[in-house]
């Protein structure tokens, strides 16, 4: 069960409906016609190691400079997912996503490349193939993203041969193109293997199920009200009609609809694409829900079969880190067959079976592989529907300059998850717990624990969960919902005691405090 070649097929792929682009206009399911183009609409992704060149490749191909954060120009990465529409030279325009390639900002990299149906695989001529430009691939893989082309940049400072033929091995596949952002030679040729890959990548627009966007972007607009991004994954999305909010319990109506900045009557699936949603507060919606039709097959759940391929072996129970959509969770992989694996998940996901998950090692961090959603709620006590939904995320901080030691011991925390090791456990890692405290990265846990805030964010999260479903948590209670000891579970609620997240009752059980505080 292994994935040794990258671009290796993983067990029960699904295939979309084909036949999308025919002359005078693509039809969807229902009879409509898409509004201005033979082609099915596509968004391309880019991909690739960090300063590669993705970002400057987009801005000379569109036009539009997708880094537009003032920490993104003054620390010269791209930090937060970037948008542009491609106009190829044919007459055919694509949705281009731009990712960034730091490799502790894959999580971002996974939330755009999910729904891309091809990709932009960027390797710079000095540099040549990198650890990113492998993870990358391997997420692409497992996102089954089959078709795209591979841009060898950056070809003004050194000879672009041997990236080249490093290309070819990787994705024997995919067109290959030496090309410069900085002189613009190459770029012509570019566009056109662009063309004639998108030629032969059959897009969703036929997929005849109701229409599901994870949200990658949540903002508002003065006058307009709440607006959500995301690539429409299936269905149709129009003005006027009622959608679920997942994982809910809200609808909300559509009053608007944007593809790349342009209002339209309705977006079709492959497009990126902004909805104004009304009657929604901003608050009631964040980055990883789900946007979805009537009868649209997903379920809210904490349970996934999933057949999958990887390229390492789990142990048994491990913690993995699972992404799908535009969310990511911590999850134990359970084998039930040879490639079938229960994962479940300390956070609920919004998934459909048929859907790809990529499966990440938590330490060292790696992409190990992925695959498909064969039964998306596959029963247990946690699955349950329409959770309410959490407050919005707030935006990822700059991660501070912390030194190799430190960042070694965050690794350790955040792979410690729910289980934090105490100061002695921790031997000689425990010297840089006084820069991780400082720099927000770790917290203290009793008298001598300590974990990583993501850690602690999560179980925060089950708590609420538990507490608004049930009325309260016991320590048993959490204790199983975790899936780990006693004593975890112990220090984990007297932290959210102490935290003013939950109040301690003679019984010893908890409720919840009121309006939340920070843990
Ligand atoms: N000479 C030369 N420099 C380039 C070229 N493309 C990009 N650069 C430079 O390479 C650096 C990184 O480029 P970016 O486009 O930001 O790289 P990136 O891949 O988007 O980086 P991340 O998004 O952070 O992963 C910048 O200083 C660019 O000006 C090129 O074709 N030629
Ligand atoms: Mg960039």
């Amino acid at each position: 069960m292994t994935a040794g070649r990258t671009n290796k097929t993983l067990p029960g792929r699904t295939t979309r409906p084909g036949g999308t682009t025919r002359p005078g206009g693509t039809t969807l399911p229902g009879g409509t016609t898409l509004p201005g183009g033979v082609h099915a609409p596509l968004t391309v992704g880019t991909a690739g190691h960090i300063d590669h060149g993705k970002t400057a490749l987009v801005q000379a191909l569109t036009g539009v400079d997708t880094d537009r954060l003032a920490e993104e120009k003054a620390r010269g990465i791209t930090i937060v997912l970037g948008f542009a529409p491609l106009m190829l030279p044919g007459g055919r325009t694509l949705s281009l996503v731009d990712v960034p390639g730091h490799e502790r900002l894959l999580r971002v990299m996974v939330a755009g490349a999910t729904g891309i149906d091809l990709f932009l695989l960027v390797i710079a001529a000095d540099d040549g193939v990198m650890p990113q430009t492998l993870e990358h691939i391997r997420v692409l893989d497992a996102l089954d993203v089959r078709h795209g082309v591979v841009a060898v940049t950056k070809s003004d400072l050194a000879d672009p041969g041997p990236a080249l033929a490093a290309a070819s091995e990787l994705l024997p596949a995919a067109e290959v193109v030496a090309c410069s952002a900085r002189t613009g030679a190459g770029l012509a040729e570019l566009a056109a293997a662009l063309e004639r890959t998108a030629a032969r990548t059959t897009g969703r627009a036929a997929d005849p199920r109701p229409a599901v966007l994870h949200v990658d972007r949540v903002f508002t607009i003065r006058g307009a009200g709440t607006v959500v991004t995301g690539t429409l994954w299936s269905g149709v999305i129009r003005r006027g009609e009622r959608l679920s909010v997942l994982p809910g319990p809200h609808t909300a109506r559509v009053r608007g609809v944007q593809v790349h900045d342009r209002a339209v009557e309705q977006a079709a699936a492959g497009q990126r694409v902004a909805v104004n949603l009304a009657g929604l507060e901003r608050r009631a919606i964040a980055r990883g829900d789900v946007l979805a039709g009537p009868e649209a097959p997903v379920h809210v759940t904490y349970r996934l079969e999933v057949e999958l391929a990887l390229h390492e072996g789990l142990g048994e129970r491990e913690r993995v880190q699972l992404h799908h959509g535009t969310r990511a969770t911590p999850a134990r992989a359970v084998r039930l067959g040879e490639e079938v694996w229960q994962l479940r998940t300390e956070r609920p996901l919004i998934a459909a079976d048929g859907d790809r998950v990529v499966v990440r090692r938590i330490a060292p961090p790696d992409t190990l592989g992925g695959g498909v959603v064969v039964k998306a709620a596959a029963g247990g006590r946690r699955a349950r529907e329409a959770e309410p939904a959490p407050a919005p995320a707030p935006a990822k901080p700059a991660p501070p300059p912390l030194d190799a030691a430190a960042l070694a011991l965050e690794a350790r925390l955040r792979a410690a998850g729910i289980e934090p090791p105490s100061e002695a456990e921790l031997g000689e890692d425990a010297a840089s717990l006084r820069a991780l405290h400082a720099a927000g990265r770790a917290v203290r846990i009793g008298r001598s624990m300590h974990a990583h805030p993501e850690a602690i964010a999560e179980v925060r999260e089950v708590v609420e969960r538990i507490a608004r479903a049930e009325g309260e948590v016991t320590l048993a209670r959490l204790r199983d919902e975790l899936g780990t000891s006693r004593k975890y579970a112990q220090a984990l609620l007297e932290h959210l005691d102490a935290a003013r997240v939950t109040r301690r009752r003679p019984d010893d059980s908890r409720v919840l405090r009121g309006p939340p505080s920070s843990t």
